[in-house]
């Protein structure tokens, strides 16, 4: 049966931005004076914690600090995060992260067919509008009925938090919708929000575990509405 709605994973799923997210820590946090610098293996690791400020605490903690030290730079984490998104914002604005192949035409196709579209991430709504209107135009947020992002939940993937706040506010039931994600701790929100769910992967998240995907694609490309029925 045709869904009422798609709720879109952002990072990895509408585009491909972890290399961006990648290069705006590195870059705060050589703005805030910390010989910190992510490489893409180590940050392919820390990417199993959701959330820009829990991936810093979680590499935090991993680090061999007088506790003193430790709580002087734990109080400092937002301010980092700020400045992480404003170089991310930056980059995004510039052009250099595009959206994933095959997120338009489907998008498209919903929005003609009568499917609302709607979103649940991890990521800041700063980040998502940056993303969205570079690509699609200064009314590219009317596109989505809904918009859950960020720290509008308490707790992030693999909570299935995010996913139950975007089905309350469209008020559909997860039977009639459907997930699109690239990540273990997206499939498995998604999953215990009791949503069908089609997994593209992107080169940070191809080693993960998908097995409890109920679509495993290697992109959107090409994609029909008519092949996430269920
Ligand atoms: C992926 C994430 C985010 C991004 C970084 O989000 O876990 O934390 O890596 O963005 P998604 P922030 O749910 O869209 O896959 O620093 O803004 O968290
Ligand atoms: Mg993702």
């Amino acid at each position: 049966m045709k869904p009422e709605a798609l709720i879109f994973d952002v990072d990895g799923t509408l585009a491909d931005t972890e290399e961006a997210h990648r290069a705006a820590f590195n870059g705060a946090f050589a703005e805030h004076g910390l010989d910190w610098h992510w490489s893409k293996p180590q940050y392919a690791r820390l990417l199993r914690t959701a959330g820009g400020k829990e991936r810093i605490a979680a590499y935090l903690e991993t680090l061999d600090l007088a506790p003193t030290e430790r709580r002087s730079v734990a109080a400092r984490i937002a301010d980092i995060h700020r400045s992480k998104t404003a170089q991310f914002t930056a980059m995004v604005n510039s052009g250099v992260v595009p959206l994933r192949d095959g997120v338009v035409r489907l998008l498209d196709e919903a929005r003609a067919l009568g499917v609302r579209a709607a979103i649940a991430t991890t990521t800041t709504f700063e980040n998502i509008r940056a993303l969205l209107q570079t690509n699609l135009g200064a009314g590219a947020l009317g596109r989505f009925a809904v918009v859950g992002a960020g720290d509008q939940v308490q707790k992030k993937k693999p909570s299935p938090d995010i996913y139950l706040y975007v089905l309350r506010q469209l008020a559909l039931p997860a039977a009639g919708c459907v997930a699109i994600e690239d990540s273990a701790n997206g499939l498995a929100a998604a999953k215990a929000a009791g949503l069908f769910t089609v997994v593209t992967p992107t080169f940070w998240t191809l080693e993960e575990d998908f097995s409890a995907a109920d679509l495993l694609l290697p992109t959107l490309a090409g994609v029909r509405l008519a092949q996430l029925e269920h």
